[in-house]
């Protein structure tokens, strides 16, 4: 099977404030690469002989390291990580151009039971990820033995008829005397027919990357390249500058904080002076969030703009201006009519 729909879904308008004639030039400035193209549309010159193409969905539970070998597999920052679970909040494509084949790695947030409305929608996209992919790469933290998260991923993915593959992640953590028998149960839980396992972490050996994409490469069907091979990913820039302003609010914020935190941007403009002017808002459930988020003489928010400033100069390639709000929005994630808005990064 090969997948056919585009990852970002036309989102539904809602209604807020107007936004500024200027805001709507500027959206404009931005390169949209928001919709995969219709294989159908792929002119017959495009297919390679033997070309392989397709979905990889890369699922696991929270915080196995999924968006992080996603990044490796690619070799770019395609979706942000963090040590705190539920980063990743929507189907995130890392395209992946080779000479053979072109995979699209679709990563997912963390499969877990949802208690609000923002969980529930995540869950969703882990599901349209299952429901379209040619193949499901299952991630797991092998330094650890399985939970009961991660027996409930197993038993998703099991009636699913596709190629399955398990990365056993976090390798470079395993200690002598459990990793043996983490492996082992990594692999019952797992099953035998048709699965295959890789060890891969941080210091994911390149022979090991190389070995899981030679397999997956050839369950893939013969296929188009879809994208053109210098697309790394389908999100618009500004998207990704929203979810690396988001890194950094959740590496310096703590406990329910990170969590309750969207970022949004709204003006996104190249300037003539080569300067990419940039506006985010950061949103929050609470006064008193917002309170945190900003610090003490404004400390705090000075730190997350000047470092998620960096990062965007070092993924984008320009020179940024970065100008941050903060905004609360009560109980957001609890918001249908918020939640697609805020989790896709786009105001
Ligand atoms: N030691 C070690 N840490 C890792 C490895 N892979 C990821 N991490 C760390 O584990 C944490 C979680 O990584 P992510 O890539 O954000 O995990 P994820 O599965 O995408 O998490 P969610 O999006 O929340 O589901 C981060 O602090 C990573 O730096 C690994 O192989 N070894
Ligand atoms: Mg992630």
């Amino acid at each position: 099977m090969t997948a056919k729909h585009p990852l970002t879904p036309p989102r539904e308008p809602i209604d807020e404030e107007p936004r500024t004639p200027e805001a709507e030039d500027n959206a404009s400035e931005d390169t949209d690469m928001s919709t995969a193209p219709d294989p159908l549309s792929v002119e017959p010159s495009n297919l390679l002989e033997n070309y392989r193409s397709g979905y990889v969905a890369v699922v696991g539970k929270p915080n196995v390291g999924k968006s992080t070998l996603v990044n490796a597999l690619i070799g770019r920052k395609v979706a942000i990580t963090s040590p705190k679970p539920q980063t990743t909040r929507r189907r995130i494509l890392g395209i992946l151009t080779r000479p053979d084949a072109q995979v699209l790695f679709v990563d997912t947030p963390g499969i877990h039971v949802p208690k609000q409305a923002l969980n529930a929608y995540m869950m969703r996209e882990v599901e349209h990820a299952l429901n379209d992919c040619d193949a499901i790469l299952f991630v797991v933290d092998v330094s650890r033995p399985p939970t009961e998260e991660d027996r409930r991923v197993a038993e998703r993915i099991r009636p699913l008829r596709v190629p399955k593959f398990m990365a056993l992640n976090k390798a470079d953590l395993l200690d002598a005397t459990d990793g043996p028998d983490n492996v082992r149960q990594f692999q019952e839980l797992f099953g035998d027919d048709d699965h295959t396992l890789f060890t891969s972490g941080v210091v994911i050996k390149q022979e090991n990357m190389n070995l899981l994409l030679e397999r997956l490469i050839a369950v893939l069907p013969v296929g188009p390249q879809y994208f053109p091979p210098d697309q790394y990913t389908d999100q618009p820039e500004r998207a990704l500058a929203a979810e690396l302003v988001r890194e950094q609010a959740l590496r310096f914020l703590e406990e329910e904080v990170p969590h309750a935190v969207a970022v949004t941007v709204e003006e996104y403009v190249l300037r003539p002076n080569q300067v990419l002017y940039i506006a985010a808002t950061i949103h929050v459930e609470r006064e008193s969030h917002k309170g945190i988020l900003i610090g003490k003489n404004g400390q705090m928010l000075k730190r997350i703009g000047s470092e998620a400033r960096r990062e965007i100069e070092r993924e984008l390639g320009h020179k940024v201006y970065l100008e941050l709000w903060v905004k609360v929005r009560e109980h957001w994630r609890r918001d249908e009519r918020y939640i697609e808005r805020l989790v896709s990064g786009i105001d």
